[in-house]
């Protein structure tokens, strides 16, 4: 059992996605799209052989009212756009191999902890949450993290997402709140923004 089910992570899957509605990991590929001359779609092993592997100490926090901290591992959002180059956007849209979409604006991207993850706590990123390969944006709520991710592409223009179109905010930004740490158990009062530690 993988760490986050471990600690009973709760598990969002809005699109009734299975396992064998996703392409096993050798054929797995992501799609770039979009403003960006390195559109085309890589397969899993070949797009993650092409950068350092990375692990950064982040929390995935609910607009459900729940935070779950963990060691994230996998592609760092800067060092993927120091390989995407100059690249003239103002959203980036997030697609899964379901039906989920969701869209990010450009000055929520800059977090150093954002990552495309692959692993959680040194093991590979189970599929209820999201594996092979998912978003993890600490700064914004959680549905901005997309699960079995298939497609970047780098936007002009905004397009409304899966929850974003059923009335959750378009930004996303993270609001002062109280929820529950997935990690201790306990209720903790949260003051907006990423939340970095309680
Ligand atoms: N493809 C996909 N991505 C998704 C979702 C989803 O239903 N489908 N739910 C979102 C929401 S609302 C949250 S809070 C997080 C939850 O991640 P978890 O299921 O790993 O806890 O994933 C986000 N990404
Ligand atoms: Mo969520």
């Amino acid at each position: 059992m993988g760490y986050l089910k471990s600690i009973k992570c709760p598990i969002f899957n809005a699109e009734g996605l299975t396992e064998k509605d996703i392409p096993t990991v050798d054929q797995y590929y992501i799609e770039i799209g979009g403003n960006t001359d390195k559109k085309g779609k890589y397969l899993y092993k070949d797009f993650f052989s092409m950068f350092q592997h990375k692990v950064v100490d982040s929390r995935l926090t609910s607009v459900s009212r729940f935070s779950v901290r963990a060691k994230w591992g996998g592609i760092l959002w800067t060092d993927f756009m120091e390989w995407i180059g100059d690249v003239k956007y103002s959203y980036v849209y997030f697609e899964s191999y379901g039906k989920y979409v969701t869209v990010v604006e450009k000055e929520d991207l800059f977090n150093e902890r954002i990552i495309i993850c692959n692993e959680v706590e040194g093991e590979p990123l189970e599929f209820a949450y999201g594996g092979p390969v998912r978003m993890v944006i600490p700064n914004l709520w959680g549905y901005k993290s997309c699960k079995w991710l298939k497609r970047i592409y780098f936007l002009d223009e905004y397009i409304v997402g899966f929850w974003e179109s059923r009335g959750y905010d378009d930004k996303g930004l993270i609001e002062p709140c109280i929820l529950l740490d997935v990690n201790s158990g306990s209720f903790k009062k949260i003051k907006g923004g990423e939340v970095l530690d309680f």
